[in-house]
């Protein structure tokens, strides 16, 4: 099919002339302006203060950042860019099946634009998606010969960091090239790493898993229908759930590790390869994105002890067991979320949707209802509710996708999402690089004595 997408389209989506740099071209210089009305008049504003208790208790609850294209509440969770939040993200996205979960690619334009897509804008966009999918031979050389045992986060960043030699950014800063132009180029780079991750996403799937029995892309497919099936899997309803997957957990605000990290290392001007691959080594952390394997692994662990139904007694018990042995919870509780997470409930009802009688489906609506009293006895847990972690593995363990140590990957291709807009809009916006202060313990005494 690749050979089929003529060289017009390949001229037409070839560097700056993507529907994506036209439809931004017209929305930088507003946002510019945005930008400079708030520098002059509100510059000398107070968001809020920072305490001693903030500065040694990471940077909890400090509003320090601009991130434009989503915005988190803590007790109604994330609002993407244009005003969505997820139940209204997930009724008006466009959606490859009526009724059913939003194409991530939809909201990739959205978190960029703030629009939905057109339904041509749409198919142009996955026309270019679809070109660009294509990995060099490195990249899958390099996946090849990593042993089977490297997590597969870690086969995730340093495959995306094979792609860096070919930064459009990277090639045009060396050039020369007027900071006006940055954005440019990081929407070339993004673009291009989204193109890209499901196939190097995949491409890790059936080395660590099969053999090395790679499934051809089918071009026919969208983005996340076209993930699905070169991880092999060809139900319909596994398509949907990693297109809804990868819309919900596309952002979170700019202060979670993953997007503070991409956001910080960009502010280098470090391309979005390098960016990106930092984050995902964030993302990779047992308290951020691994949560969702760890999930599993703590799922796991109740039913060989328990069985498939335990009693709440014995639930109980097992999660006092865990809090006890100096483990947290995975799943439960959030850096910002007062609440459960909209996320969690947004698979919640998927599973109730279409899964019945799933003995780990069940286990995990018995945990909702066993482990929020349980954190909250303990007196210290700031959320006691669920975050999106504590769904998502189940639902693909159900469809016979039970690999989960690689479940973050899934995290990893949909953040990006998140982080390449935003790495655009930094640049669009020229924002500067990250340079915080910070106080050693005897100069805070020092200060406060
Ligand atoms: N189980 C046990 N203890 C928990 C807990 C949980 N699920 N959540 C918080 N706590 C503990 C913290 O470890 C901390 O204990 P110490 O004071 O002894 O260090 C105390 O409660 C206060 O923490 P907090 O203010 O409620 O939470 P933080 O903002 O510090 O941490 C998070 C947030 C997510 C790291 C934490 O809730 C946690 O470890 N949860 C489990 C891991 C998880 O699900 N992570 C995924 C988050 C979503 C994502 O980023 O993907």
């Amino acid at each position: 099919m690749l050979g089929r997408i003529n060289s017009s389209i390949v001229r037409k989506f070839s560097q700056h002339h993507s529907p994506l740099h036209e439809k931004l071209s017209k929305l930088v210089p507003k946002k510019q302006e945005q930008l400079k009305r708030i520098k002059t008049t509100l510059g000398e504003k107070e968001i809020g203060k920072i305490t001693v208790g903030a500065a040694v208790g990471g940077m909890r609850g400090m509003k320090a950042m601009l991130y434009d294209t989503s915005i988190l509440d803590a007790q109604h969770g994330i609002t993407y860019n244009g005003g969505h939040s997820i139940p209204d993200l997930c009724a008006k996205a466009p959606k490859a099946v009526e009724g059913g979960e939003p194409l991530p690619e939809a909201i990739f334009w959205l978190l960029l634009t703030g629009d939905f897509p057109t339904p041509q804008e749409l198919k142009e966009f996955q026309n270019e998606l679809r070109q660009k999918g294509t990995l060099p031979k490195e990249t899958n050389d390099l996946i090849k010969s990593l042993p089977t045992n490297t997590h597969p986060m870690t086969q995730l960043s340093m495959a995306i960091l094979s792609l860096q030699r070919n930064s459009k950014f990277a090639e045009a800063y060396r050039r020369g090239v007027s900071k006006a132009e940055y954005w440019k180029y990081y929407l070339d780079d993004s673009i291009d790493l989204v193109a890209k991750l499901p196939h190097i996403a995949a491409r890790i799937y059936r080395h660590t898993y099969f053999n090395d029995k790679y499934i051809e892309s089918d071009h026919k497919l969208d983005w996340a229908g076209n993930y699905a099936h070169m991880l092999g899997y060809e139900r319909q309803e596994v398509k949907e759930v990693i297109r809804g997957y990868l819309s919900i957990h596309a952002d979170h605000e700019g202060g979670n590790v993953s997007a503070h990290t991409s956001h910080l290392v960009g502010s280098a001007l470090s391309d979005t390869y390098l960016s990106y691959s930092a984050a995902i080594n964030g993302l990779a952390g047992p308290l951020h994105g691994l949560a969702n394997q760890e999930v599993l692994r703590w799922l796991m662990g109740v039913r060989e002890k328990l069985g498939d139904n335990p009693t709440d007694e014995a639930l109980e018990k097992y999660t006092w067991d865990t809090l006890n042995s100096g483990k947290v919870i995975p799943g439960y509780g959030h850096g910002v979320l007062r609440n459960t997470d909209p996320r969690y409930t947004h698979q919640a009802a998927f599973a109730k949707k279409y899964i019945k009688n799933d003995p780990l489906v069940n286990l995990t609506a018995q945990t909702l209802k066993i482990i929020p009293p349980i954190l909250l006895k303990l007196g210290k847990v700031a959320n006691p509710w669920p975050n999106v972690d504590a769904h998502s593995g189940v639902l693909l363990y159900h469809y016979g996708f039970t690999q989960f140590d690689y479940y973050t990957v899934v995290f990893g291709v949909s953040r990006a999402l998140g982080c390449c807009a935003a790495l655009v809009w930094s640049r669009a916006l020229g924002l500067p690089i990250e340079r915080p202060g910070s106080l050693t313990l005897d100069a805070i005494e020092a200060r406060y004595k």
